[in-house]
């Protein structure tokens, strides 16, 4: 490795070179020195905050030394690098899971102790970095953990927006957005301002034959923007390897900023400029599956995609190899169609700027590229106005119609018969104004075009990407069904059902290969086992019923049936089905006589997820829940048997609170529409049963654990399209248990009817789309099915633990292993220093 320090210099930069802390002792020193020097505080103004502030510098010292020895490593092996674009990187906090990546929390627990903190009180402090909105954020985070623990070389690239994802309050029941202005300090990232990227927006294309009659395809003038890389490190679990997340910046360009404008008094022009450069990594858009086409969103991924293609290719010009190796260097993972620009850029810079021959070039990118579709909502596929690509990225757009061009040749050759197939699989949508079908430019420049579970991934073979199965053969398709890190959603959330479940295993190593649990089911049993099982669920009820006292006012019975259903609003995800359960519950139990209530388990049903800003009939839903519950938790009648309650601002940190303590978890999406669903894995792995439909990931999770350890209710997905026919063109049949909450939300039970009839004509007159009305009878059966079975608590307890012990394929370690074999095509990188045993605890 090149160094710019000559040889003799060097060992005294070895002798000196930064350790980071690996003791008890060490860790005080270096926080208390952090609190004094780099925070200015002392033992008389050192409050939790500081604690924290502190604490996380000492863990952040520590990362970066092995972050810098492990770039190093990489860099000397010369191995292929994968990176994975992502416009949402959802990673919560961060002290909790360096500290037990590292091996180090036990040290940090008593270390802080004796300085006068509890760590749990010291974690706390720290602002969740939610630079996502849901799903596909929280996935790529769960990647990253999984890429670092499983030492591969692996980068994440996304943009460091200014405000994450909102906050959500509740008032008066409607939900009520905040900003969340996340960065007054941020310990764990470090700025570069040294590695920056201009990139360029507008101008022209100049085409022309040079001197020596070359042509030139030159883009020219417009405006720049500059990149600057912020680095977060990600430490791995139990192993050296620390990879890095670069997010990018925007400001604006040093060229740009015009300083002539200073001098000629036009002081209030610079700074405005100043601050529109800056704006495109201001807000992250907070819509969860839903294009909403705004030219400042393609700015913010044609700024992104271009800086990290620059970064990329910057890195891989360092090892002097010719640009056919490209591939074998590099993989880049596209998180949904949102990076496919990336595409385009590379292609740009192989034929304009290095003079490569088209299709050379192409066979390069397409070598290069794989991308993961998350979602076949309709709504959800991007479409980009051709005029405005135009406007913003003229060159861009040329090489899109000759991509175009060229595939459409390729395909009239196989398909000379089939006239419609061309305009059905144009990149360009004949509209108006036409627009670019994304999906379709990230499947013709990909290798590799996946789905995030098995039935989703089948679907898009047979429905949304059933033309380009036929020109590419199926073999281009393929499934990797999603996975989350056991380090964040078992251990770190829930250490007391860690702690125990090492236990019986003999160690931790089950969270580095989570089919280990497996071995669970020899305890199913074992009584003391059972009764510390269901101890530990308890404790967790108590803390999240704390929670919810202290968040909501409401005081919930941990003792009763804990009902979860958290996750972003949205039509297709049904909480309206939930609700409407929850009304007709009510009504059940107001009509029951005293006998049959002593019968029935007393049951909390827990909502939480934001609703886009926009997306009025999310709105209504979380408007709805909150109605209810102000009536269901005051009838004095009613007492324990139910109580409803929103959770304001669910998000990483509170899913970590709320998912240990549930006891049912609902995922009831209308059949084929939630591509895999991730909360349902995180649910189960916490020893929570499911209430399902046969959709996503749901079906893998039966398979696994067993149907009898699973609450499945509704139409299958090839009944959907039957069934949405028939309510247009058939006799709508609404079902009467369903009427009668009709009537009651009608009657002004839950507050002006007025404000919920969006909620019900939907179904009554708009065609029911989501099919709430079909699936609604054997939802609520399914719902009794789940008080009868809750009753007899050794019975529940045995599913709960089979169902964990079943739970090994679902880790993320498993998920990223296939990409890395079917995708990818790397190994991981043997780290040496993995020998260096690291306590787990
Ligand atoms: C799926 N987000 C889950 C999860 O694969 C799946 C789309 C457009 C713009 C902004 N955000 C999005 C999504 O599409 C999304 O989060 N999709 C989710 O991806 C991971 O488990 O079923 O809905």
């Amino acid at each position: 490795v090149e160094s710019s320090i000559p040889e003799p210099q060097r060992e005294a930069w070895k002798k000196y070179s930064a350790t980071g802390f690996k003791s008890k002792d060490d860790f005080q020193k270096e926080t208390v020195r952090h609190i004094e020097t780099t925070l200015a505080r002392s033992l008389f103004n050192c409050d939790e905050k500081a604690a924290y502030s502190g604490t996380a510098l000492a863990f952040r010292d520590r990362l970066i030394i092995d972050w810098n020895k492990t770039q190093q490593r990489q860099t000397f092996a010369d191995q292929k690098r994968i990176y994975y674009l992502s416009l949402e990187f959802l990673m919560g906090r961060a002290l909790d899971n360096a500290m037990l990546n590292v091996g180090l929390k036990t040290a940090a627990k008593e270390g802080l102790g004796e300085l006068g903190f509890r760590i749990e009180d010291v974690i706390q402090q720290e602002h969740d970095a939610a630079l996502g909105n849901g799903g596909l954020g929280r996935l790529a985070a769960c990647f990253l953990d999984s890429l670092a623990s499983l030492n591969y070389a692996a980068w994440g690239y996304g943009l460091r927006y200014r405000y994450g994802i909102f906050k959500q309050e509740i008032e008066n029941g409607y939900q009520v957005e905040i900003p969340d202005y996340w960065l007054d300090f941020n310990p764990w990232e470090f700025p570069r301002n040294d590695v920056t990227i201009d990139v360029q927006f507008y101008g022209w294309v100049n085409k022309y034959t040079d001197d020596e009659g070359k042509q030139i395809t030159s883009w020219q003038d417009g405006e720049i923007v500059t990149a600057v890389a912020y680095d977060v490190p990600i430490p791995g679990y139990g192993t050296a390897t620390v990879n890095n997340l670069r997010l990018w910046s925007s400001k604006a360009s040093a060229g740009e900023f015009d300083f002539a404008k200073f001098n000629s008094g036009e002081y209030e022009n610079a700074v405005a400029d100043e601050q529109r450069a800056e704006t495109i990594s201001a807000v992250l858009y907070p819509n969860d599956n839903m294009d909403r086409g705004k030219e400042l969103r393609l700015k913010q991924q044609y700024f992104w995609c271009a800086a990290s293609l620059h970064d990329i290719i910057r890195r891989f010009k360092k090892s002097k190899r010719p640009w056919k190796d490209f591939p074998e260097q590099v993989a880049i993972q596209l998180n949904d169609t949102h990076p496919t620009l990336a595409i385009v850029e590379l292609q740009r810079i192989l034929v304009d700027l290095e003079g490569i021959e088209w299709n050379a070039a192409w066979e390069i990118v397409t070598k290069t590229f794989g991308y993961t579709n998350h979602t076949v909502l309709p709504e959800a596929l991007e479409k980009w106005s051709v005029p405005l690509i135009q406007h913003l990225l003229p060159r861009h757009l040329q090489i899109i119609y000759d991509i175009n061009l060229y595939f459409l040749q390729q395909v009239e050759r196989r398909f000379p018969k089939d006239r419609d197939m061309l305009g059905r699989v144009s990149i360009i949508e004949e509209s108006q104004p036409k627009t670019v079908r994304m999906a379709y430019l990230a499947i013709i420049g990909s290798h590799k075009v996946n789905g995030v579970a098995e039935l989703h991934s089948d679907l898009i073979k047979t429905t949304i990407f059933k033309d380009f199965v036929k020109i590419y053969g199926p073999d281009k398709f393929t499934n990797v069904t999603n996975g989350i890190t056991p380090r964040r959603w078992l251990h770190q959330a829930n250490p007391r059902l860690s702690e125990l479940i090492a236990s019986k295993l003999g160690s931790y190593e089950f969270l580095k290969d989570l089919t280990l649990l497996n071995k669970l089911e020899n305890f199913v049993d074992d009584k003391d086992f059972k009764k510390e099982w269901a101890e530990i669920k308890y404790a967790n009820k108590v803390r999240l019923a704390q929670h919810i006292l202290s968040a909501t006012g409401i005081s919930v019975n941990p003792k009763a049936l804990f009902d979860v259903q958290v996750k972003r609003i949205h039509e297709y995800k049904r909480q309206q089905l939930n609700i409407f359960g929850v009304i007709h519950r009510y009504l059940a139990i107001k009509n029951m006589s005293a006998e049959e209530r002593k019968k029935l388990a007393p049951r909390v049903s827990i909502f939480g997820g934001k609703a886009a800003p926009g997306y009025w009939m999310a709105k209504t839903i979380i408007h709805l829940v909150n109605k209810v519950g102000d009536v269901v938790n005051n009838d004095k009648d009613v007492g324990d048997l139910l109580k409803v309650v929103f959770i304001p601002d669910y998000n990483v940190s509170k899913a970590e609170i709320i998912i240990p303590a549930s006891d049912i978890s609902e995922h009831i999406s209308t059949a084929g529409t939630e591509a895999s669903g991730t909360s349902n894995m995180k649910f189960v792995l916490n020893g929570g049963l499911v209430i399902g439909t046969l959709d996503g990931a749901n079906i893998e999770i039966t398979r696994e654990i067993g149907e009898q350890n699973v609450f499945l209710f509704g139409n299958l997905s090839e009944d959907v399209e039957d069934l949405r026919h028939n309510h247009f063109y058939g006799n709508h049949q609404i079902d009467p248990e369903l009427n009668k909450v009709f009537d009651e939300i009608k009657k002004g039970t839950f507050g002006d009817e007025g404000a919920f009839s969006s909620l019900v004509s939907a179904i009554l007159d708009h065609g029911d789309y989501y099919l709430v009305s079909d699936d609604f009878n054997s939802y609520c059966k399914t719902q009794d099915l789940i008080d009868e079975t809750y009753k007899n608590q050794d019975e529940w307890v045995s599913k709960s633990i089979t169902s964990v012990a079943r739970m090994g394929f679902f880790t993320s370690d498993r998920c990223i292993n296939e990409y890395a074999d079917s995708i990818w095509n790397i190994e991981p990188l043997q780290v040496k220093e993995e020998a260096e045993v690291r306590s787990r605890t």
